[in-house]
């Protein structure tokens, strides 16, 4: 799973990673880098780690955060050279944005840019995805019409339009395509486009020490963008650097009730609507991440391309029922070992074992 940190410059999107991390990447109030920062953060799984003590696996393996810190946005969303940048190839890369907003006061920011408010950055960043979207599907119409002209025209051809032609007249309404409701079909012929206003998203909203947890102001205004989150970016990151007992003191002190990155994966999988299931087995016990709703057919190809092409059918059964039962053999005594198809949609905390041939 990755995650793209995204924002307009300074937000605090390197101190938010670093305290997500517990890297040490540079933050600066003055340099402005060009190049993202990579970190992955293990997503430790109550579940997982009773797993691997009954099935004793060489190797137990975690899901896993992989996190880029993205240079910052333009301020301007008229500013174009951020949408044709490396950056912007990247960030359509990702499976999930994180937009980082500053929440709080500097007299340097201020004066730079503006005095903090989450809610018109939030807007401004929004204005370029959409413009970034609108771009990418206006030349792909033109690029098809054309094609017709030339007397190449397939039904496909003609469902990649239709879907098209509505995505721009919503994008011109200044909403995003994820407000529009599409079909498997439909979403199949758009998806290499990796359009940035379809992303899930979660705001982060990045305030300080002594605004923390008294932004319900803001917070109002920004629930009706999506899912929220609020950190004081800079106190989390100095106490990533404590060892435990430590910060939790601070943490108290300041009604934190858990560290940022337990907060953050929270968060990420209940409003992206991410999911987990499981592969065990005496070599590997290990944690897979995947959208809620996904067939047992993109399961299997999370794990490898081959298992997807070659699908036979997903032996299946379900956490719940084998830390109840205790094992596989109870769990067929009791008829909950199930062989599903590719349709089957993948339930959380399913174990899945992929039959397949290629
Ligand atoms: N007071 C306060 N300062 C913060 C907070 N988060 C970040 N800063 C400061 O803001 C400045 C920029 O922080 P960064 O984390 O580098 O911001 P950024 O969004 O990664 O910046 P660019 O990548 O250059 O756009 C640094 O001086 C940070 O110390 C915060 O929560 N409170
Ligand atoms: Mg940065």
């Amino acid at each position: 799973m990755k995650i793209g940190i995204s924002g307009l410059p300074k937000s605090g999107k390197t101190t938010i990673f670093n305290a997500l991390t517990k890297l040490e990447a540079d933050t600066s109030l003055y340099d402005q880098k060009s190049e993202p920062n990579l970190g992955a953060v293990q997503v430790f799984d109550e579940r997982i780690k009773h797993l691997s003590d009954i099935y004793k696996p060489k190797s137990t393996i975690y899901a896993n955060i992989e996190f880029i810190d993205f240079p910052a946005m333009a301020e301007d969303s008229q500013d174009h050279q951020f949408l044709s940048s490396n950056s912007m190839t990247l960030l359509k890369n990702t499976d999930a944005l994180a937009i980082v907003l500053r929440n709080f006061a500097d007299t340097i920011l201020d004066e730079t840019y503006h005095k903090a408010d989450p809610v018109k950055d939030f807007k401004a960043i929004y204005e370029q995805f959409i413009l970034s979207d609108l771009i990418s599907a206006e030349k792909r119409l033109e690029k098809i019409e054309l094609g017709y002209k030339r007397g190449i025209k397939t039904p496909a051809l003609q469902l990649e339009e239709s879907v098209l032609k509505r995505i721009i007249e919503t994008l011109n309404e200044i909403k995003p395509i994820s407000s529009i409701e599409l079909n498997d079909d439909e979403q199949k012929s758009i998806r290499g486009f990796q359009f940035l206003s379809l992303k899930p998203i979660l705001i982060v909203l990045n305030s300080d020490e002594n605004n923390l947890f008294q932004n319900d102001n803001v917070i109002n205004e920004l629930k009706n963008f999506g899912e929220y989150i609020e950190f004081a970016g800079k106190f989390e990151m100095e106490l990533g650097k404590l060892d435990e007992e430590e910060a939790k003191m601070f943490m108290d002190d300041m009604n934190i009730k858990d560290s940022a990155i337990n907060v953050f994966i929270k968060a990420a999988y209940a409003t992206l609507g991410l999911i987990s299931f499981f592969t065990v087995g005496t070599d590997e016990v290990r944690a897979w991440t995947i959208n809620k709703g996904d067939p047992a057919l993109e399961a299997a190809g999370k794990i490898h391309s081959d298992l997807a092409r070659g699908f036979i059918r997903a032996e299946t059964f379900n956490y719940n029922d084998f830390k109840t039962y205790g094992s596989e053999k109870a769990i067929r005594e009791k008829g909950l070992f199930r062989l599903e198809g590719k349709t089957y949609v993948v339930q959380d905390g399913d174990i899945i074992n992929v039959r397949f041939n290629v």
